[in-house]
């Protein structure tokens, strides 16, 4: 046993094994489970009562629990939860595959919900009594408080509101994480609500450690594993274009006046495309720059590390193997540039608007008239969730969005006439780029949105197509303030089942 990472004699007396800690969960109940973005998430009790609910089943008998996370965890949650079709319902962001066909089959209740306002929900009472959290922490100090591991996401409101609690002190994670972490008590509900005292991204406002009661811990596991850090495609032409354009269009906001030098603090969404963008500000004018974010990425590391970005707050960390091997090796020196918050915190609206953020997301389509949809194909099945996106969209300085102009192998335009379903109206989408160009929309009409959106983003492909249906539908619609043919434009996603593509 580590008696370093345990450091409290009570709750060392409470270490047993994932499986003895798994018998502890009873079906039909609530967990509240630590994980961002592949962070931070337990990795032996969820597997050892997926295996559980597996054996239940083969003796006939029904087994599953609802499951609340920060967001998307590992293949040892929620891949191997799904598996055992052991989840009725789970809330927030998913991108586990498993999960994801079990989902879009209708055999498991999803709540797609924004980020920020996990939390808060949990503690309204809205979402029900929570049984017990498992969570994911690097150490035990003394006093029974606990050192947080790679995320934080929602486990202080976990630890808070579970009527039991499950630690897993997890080995594999650097010691040196502790002191980097900045955990606000002082949210409160209405009527009692006060402002949040963060004005700058650089500033600590709570405390390094969760609070937790000795008493609630159920069990201690010990754990050395990883967490799930995916490779990053190494920036292709598209993404280079993609990141190009931004660039430009920032350094166009600088000579403007409307951003200083060090720009204004970044949101980056997860994937490729944001980490390119990243990789591209190495080599940017901009100095001194600050991340106001839920995640930091590789792009973000190297940044951090040429001395370009000043520091980073964000909710988790989602790394590449060799960029998380690359921060382990020297934690330390990074540890005072960067912040994990509580996602309540990392994605509030209030902070979001007061710091001014540049938000940069990533789309599934867009339509001609900006408005986005970042999670469903074909308007019914769910790629991934809402995430971060709109609490920081509706709330930045600029809302970005930022996406190829086709998707699988350009069969697919991701500009189209209407969006097959909307997560972000019109009035939170300000900016678009693919690899096209990019199309700011900030001060325009309808109409004229839709000129720039398919003059500069659509693909030269698919622009045809566009610019005839923008062209009837100015003569032919209901109104003219956003023309539309809404039967005409559902049928273009019809066109693609029937074809296979969207290609005339
Ligand atoms: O599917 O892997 O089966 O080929 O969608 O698309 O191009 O790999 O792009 O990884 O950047 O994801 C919007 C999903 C983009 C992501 C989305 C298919 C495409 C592929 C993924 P395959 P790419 P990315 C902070 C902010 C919402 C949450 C968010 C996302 C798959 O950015 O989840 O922003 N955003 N959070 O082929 C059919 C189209 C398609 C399409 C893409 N038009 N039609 N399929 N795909 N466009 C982070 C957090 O909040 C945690």
């Amino acid at each position: 046993m580590d008696q370093k990472r345990i450091a409290c004699d009570r709750l060392r007396r409470k270490v047993m094994s994932a499986e003895d800690a798994a018998s502890l969960i009873d079906s039909g109940s609530t967990l509240g489970l630590s994980g961002f973005t592949g962070s931070g998430y337990p990795k032996a009790v969820p597997l050892a009562l997926a295996a559980r609910i597996e054996a239940e089943h083969a003796a006939g008998k029904p087994f599953s629990v609802r499951m609340w996370t920060g967001a998307s965890t590992g293949p040892e949650l929620d891949g191997a939860m799904a598996k055992a079709d052991g989840v009725e319902f789970r809330l927030p962001y998913n991108s586990d595959p498993i999960a994801r066909e079990k989902i879009n089959r209708g055999e498991m209740e999803y709540f797609d919900m924004h980020l920020s306002q996990v939390a808060p929900m949990a503690w309204q009472g809205f979402l029900g009594p929570l049984d017990t959290a498992v969570v994911e922490v690097s150490g035990i100090r003394p006093d029974g408080s606990l050192i947080p591991s790679s995320s934080i996401g929602n486990n202080k409101t976990w630890l808070d509101r579970a009527q039991r609690v499950i630690l897993e002190v997890n080995s594999w994670q650097n010691a040196a994480l502790e002191g980097m972490h900045d955990i606000y008590y002082g949210t409160a509900l209405p009527p009692n609500r006060v402002p949040i005292p963060l004005v700058r991204s650089d500033q600590r406002i709570g405390e390094p450690y969760f609070r937790c009661d000795p008493d609630k811990v159920a069990a201690v596991v010990e754990t050395h594993g990883p967490d799930r850090n995916l490779p990053f495609a190494a920036p292709d032409a598209v993404a280079q274009a993609i990141a190009g354009h931004l660039l430009e269009f920032l350094g166009h906001e600088m000579a403007k006046g409307r951003m200083p030098a060090s720009l204004l603090p970044l949101q980056s969404g997860v994937g490729n495309i944001a980490n390119a963008v990243l990789t591209g500000l190495l080599d940017s004018p901009f100095e001194n720059m600050t991340a106001y974010t839920e995640v930091i990425q590789d792009g973000m590391l190297d940044l951090l590390a040429a001395g370009k970005l000043r520091m980073a707050s964000a909710t988790a960390f989602s790394l590449s193997p060799e960029a998380a091997a690359a921060l382990n090796a020297d934690m330390a020196s990074f540890r005072d540039k960067m912040i994990l918050r509580p996602q309540e915190i990392s994605n509030h609206p209030e902070l979001i608007r007061r710091l001014g953020c540049i938000a940069m997301n990533g789309l599934i389509e867009a339509d001609i008239y900006g408005a986005v949809n970042s999670t469903h194909v074909m308007g019914s099945r769910i790629q991934n969730g809402i995430g971060g996106s709109g609490d920081f969209a509706r709330n930045a300085y600029v809302s970005i969005f930022m996406t190829p102009s086709t998707a699988k192998d350009g069969k697919i335009s991701a500009i189209v006439p209407q969006a097959s379903h909307v997560d972000h109206i019109a009035q939170d989408v300000q900016v678009i780029v693919t690899e096209q160009g990019l199309a700011d929309l900030r001060g325009l009409s309808p109409k004229q949105r839709a000129r720039a959106i398919i003059d500069n983003c659509a693909h030269p492909d698919y622009r045809p197509a566009l610019n005839d249906y923008f062209r009837r539908a100015q003569g032919q619609a209901f109104g003219q303030q956003s023309p539309s043919l809404p039967a005409e434009a559902l049928s273009w996603h019809e066109r693609f089942i029937e074809t296979g593509t969207m290609r005339e």
